[in-house]
């Protein structure tokens, strides 16, 4: 994982962990802790068997949210308009903030990839900006 991260409204989140080899890891996030925000929503992402998957395309007005992949591999694409990242999401200690005006697509996933995202709002299809050109639109608009 590269864990430099040059994109707006972006930034690495570090997760505490306890390893209990062989018995495990135990790894932990808490709401304005090393999570920045109240929790309010959560969802996941699994069953990634088509290698050609393409997941996001889009970015969001307001909303705050972390990625992380909790298990196997995927590649993030981000985009703020003016610069442009790819990070290899293999590590579960860390996750990546996708913060407002940020274009992200998941892709490259790896059969057993899971995906994680901790949103700090509700669903709201309002809050999405799904298409390219009315990203960059609305990034020149104040
Ligand atoms: C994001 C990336 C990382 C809901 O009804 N409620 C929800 O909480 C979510 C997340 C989605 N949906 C509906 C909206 C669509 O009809 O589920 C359907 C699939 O959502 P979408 O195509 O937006 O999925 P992804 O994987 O492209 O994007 C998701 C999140 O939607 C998005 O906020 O930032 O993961």
């Amino acid at each position: 994982m590269n864990k430099k991260i040059k994109v707006k409204n972006s930034g690495l989140i570090k997760l505490q962990s306890f390893n209990d080899f062989p018995d495990g890891n135990l790894v932990i996030g808490e709401s304005n802790r090393n999570v920045p925000f109240v929790i309010k929503r959560f969802y996941f992402i699994n069953n990634l068997f088509n290698k050609k998957s393409h997941r996001g395309h889009h970015a969001h007005k307001k909303l705050e949210q972390i990625i992380f992949c909790i298990n196997g591999s995927f590649v993030l694409k981000l985009d703020d308009g003016k610069n442009k990242q790819r990070i290899l999401m293999d590590n579960p200690h860390y996750g990546v903030r996708l913060g407002p005006k940020l274009w992200h697509t998941m892709e490259k996933f790896s059969a057993d990839c899971v995906i994680l995202v901790l949103a700090d709002d509700y669903y709201q299809e309002s809050d999405y900006l799904r298409n390219y050109d009315e990203f960059i639109k609305y990034l020149n608009k104040k």
